[in-house]
């Protein structure tokens, strides 16, 4: 690790989205996202599952005045992870919903955070408040705050560190507190995870009388450092320190938590990356969320603590992932059984998990290692994620999610198919585990602090998207603004205007997709350096300046690893940061029978298809005529062979000419139902 090379993101209120495409994206949020998340906290939408959420806050909130003054109240059973009433009209004072229910809450006030930051609402502020102020009323005297084992019983807390999710909560609740804190500089709600925070640094930890667990679901790890960032309160690093070094430790802290007795198999212990020890492991495994929430609480840490040893091993999982085991949409998770990583190169379409909460963690990920050192893979691997496997879990009108995000659907597979039952072939309106929807929306809403990273020296351009901000440099102040949409073609236009003449550096990456072709107007030789997938230009910036770049966006068909078995034969079309796929709205049903030559012409043209006008792609190509359409010596040898199954292999198909159209994956399944597919089986043309 190299000091030099640190950067940091621009906060919040420094970069201003001017793009209309992502400004649209931040105005779908705010206008649909929040304030559905609210009614549905709060359990006002008839047809969605009840959350529970708010009430549970209310529930806890009473429970600690009535026990304060005296009265006993009832407890119950803590050994469960969701709990829904018998009778919805008359329900015990109980915790209800998913034992993680709190989380939803954190993630809205995240959300409304950055809302408020882009759109100054009073009206939201205040809902806001009043909600942070049943909120902080449910903790308890000590700052502990989950609802789960307040209302239940609190004598139990921190009893299931494996499966109750309080660090989870907690590292929620956290992002969520510090953000309101950051936008609107109130500190009710911060002060309230100060304490709970103090009281997490009290029970956990080396010492006899500590306990020596960490959180069975990550996130923790990030939000104590980023909790550490605002208040400089050094416990809050070393907790976060003590959490990561802790896991994988032998015996496994859950063994002895549940009474286990240590039965060597370390592998039992991937799904909550506690294997081994963190700095030994270089394969990202086990649930998908968790894991790169825990990586990327790992990065923060290796920068904050210079530590070598920890970077190297987020090194090799970074690299393991994007080589290994990523969707080419950016998705994680291979495997719906333990929402999962799978093994290496094992990618399968139409069983995939790709949980968008994963994906945003990967930007987590992606966006921390950057901070550490400019390497245009992070930078690649954010925009692929952000533009793919991000965007996909919402509809272009912001109403509906996906959780999962399949490469190739048949509707009739995923209705019928009980190893499919995972995968929607629509987006839905909300979930009973509504962990993805107001991840979306913290992550959209904070999406201008992915666009560029600095240090003193250099400005990095990490996403090309139209925004403007302010540097300062030697105390001289530069108007940046970036002109560029990629939606539509790989122009970028840098402005910087200043008061007065300033010799400093912009880093430009340069973006996988355009094969290092691209056109740099208004650049001298002697100004650039080309390193590490970045164009470094040095130069005198006086009054204004204006770079231009061109990078290459021909639409281009692609091919997976060898070694992923899914795709061998199969090919998939891309433009940009953006992955294609076919849709039957286009194309007909049994989109298994289009066959993409690998020479085909791809062109590009405007849609009128969907909201956001994006380009889609039609390509040559051909389909298999199904027997209806068959010549009549090959109907015949079927009959005569009773219509087996299996056949001569002499049989030749035969082929109709098809253009295939292609339409952005992130914009699929907006007209309704239908099979998808993003790879296509392809063919050599003679
Ligand atoms: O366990 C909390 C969240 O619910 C996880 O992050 C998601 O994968 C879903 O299981
Ligand atoms: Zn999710």
């Amino acid at each position: 690790m190299n000091k030099n090379n640190y950067t940091h993101t621009l906060t919040i209120s420094d970069v201003k989205v001017k793009d209309e495409f992502w400004s649209n994206q931040i105005r779908l949020i705010r206008e649909n996202v929040i304030p559905y998340q609210w009614d549905a906290l709060n359990d006002r939408i008839p047809e969605a599952a009840k959350s529970f959420c708010m009430r549970n806050y209310r529930l806890a909130g009473e429970l600690i005045k009535r026990r304060k003054s005296g009265e006993v109240t009832p407890v119950f059973p803590t050994d469960i992870f969701e709990t829904l009433p018998k009778d919805y009209d008359n329900l015990e004072d109980k915790f209800y919903g998913f034992v993680f229910q709190d989380s939803d809450f954190a993630k809205w006030i995240e959300a409304v955070s950055y809302s408020l930051n882009n759109y100054p609402d009073k009206e939201l502020e205040k809902i806001a408040d009043e909600a942070i102020d049943i909120v902080c009323a449910a903790a308890m005297d000590d700052g502990y705050l989950d609802t789960y084992y307040i209302i239940n019983n609190p004598d139990k807390r921190f009893t299931n560190l494996r499966d109750h999710h309080e660090f989870y909560c907690f590292g929620h609740l956290c992002e969520g507190a510090v953000a309101y804190y950051e936008v609107t500089g109130k500190d009710k709600l911060l002060n309230a995870v100060k304490k709970y925070a103090d009281l997490l640094c009290e029970k956990f930890g080396p010492a006899d009388n500590q306990i020596h667990g960490y959180p069975g679901h990550e996130i923790a790890e990030m939000a104590l450092i980023r909790l550490y960032n605002v208040t400089k309160e050094i416990r809050y690093l070393n907790l976060c320190k003590y959490l990561i070094d802790e896991r994988g430790k032998r015996p496994y802290y859950f063994d002895i938590e549940h009474g286990i007795k240590d039965d060597k198999k370390s592998e039992r212990y991937q799904y909550h990356q506690a294997h081994r020890p963190v700095r030994r492991q270089d394969e990202a495994v086990g649930h998908a969320v968790r894991a790169v929430y825990l990586y990327s609480g790992m990065a923060d840490l290796a920068k904050l603590t210079d530590d070598d040893e920890l970077y190297e091993a987020c090194e090799k999982i970074f690299n393991n992932i994007i080589r290994k085991k990523m969707y080419i949409t950016g998705g994680i998770g291979g495997t719906h059984i333990g929402e999962a990583f799978s093994f290496e190169y094992d990618l399968p379409d139409d069983t995939a998990y790709a949980e968008t909460c994963a994906s945003i963690g990967l930007a987590f990920f992606a966006r921390r290692m950057l901070e550490i050192r400019p390497d245009s893979k992070y930078a690649d691997t954010m925009e692929r994620v952000f533009y793919n496997g991000i965007l996909s879990g919402m509809a272009e009108d912001g109403r509906s999610f996906f959780y999962v995000n399949p490469l190739s659907v048949v509707p009739k597979a995923c209705h019928l198919d009980e190893r499919k039952f995972h995968v929607k072939p629509i987006r839905q309106k909300w979930f009973g585990c509504a962990c993805c929807p107001p991840n979306i929306a913290r992550i959209i809403g904070s999406f201008n602090t992915y666009i560029y990273t600095e240090n003193e020296d250099i400005l990095f351009f990490n996403l090309y998207v139209k925004s403007e901000f302010k540097r300062i440099v030697n105390q001289k102040v530069l108007n940046i603004s970036t002109d560029a949409n990629l939606l539509k073609d790989g122009n970028v236009k840098i402005t910087v205007l200043a008061d007065e003449p300033v010799r400093t550096t912009l880093a430009l990456r340069i973006p996988y997709w355009c094969n290092n072709i691209y056109s740099l107007k208004n650049v001298t030789d002697d100004e650039i350096i080309i390193k590490d997938g970045y164009i470094y230009i040095t130069k005198m910036f006086e009054k204004e300046t204006v770079i231009e770049v061109d990078f290459d966006m021909k639409p281009a068909i692609v091919k997976a690893d060898r070694r992923v078995r899914e795709e061998i034969g199969k090919y998939a079309v891309v433009r940009g940061p953006l992955v294609y796929c076919m849709e039957e709205a286009d194309n007909g049903a049994n989109l298994h029978l289009i066959e993409l030559s690998k020479k085909a012409e791809l062109t590009v043209c405007d849609n009128d298809i969907f909201a956001n006008k994006t380009k889609k792609i039609i390509a040559n190509g051909r389909k298999i005529r199904l027997d209806d359409d068959i010549n009549n010596d090959k109907k015949q040898y079927l009959d005569n062979n009773n219509r087996q199954l299996y056949y001569d292999a002499d049989i030749e198909d035969e082929y109709e000419p098809f253009d295939i159209t292609f339409v952005p994956y992130f914009q699929w399944a907006n007209r309704g139902e239908g099979e998808m597919s993003v790879f296509v089986r392809g063919y050599e043309e003679a």
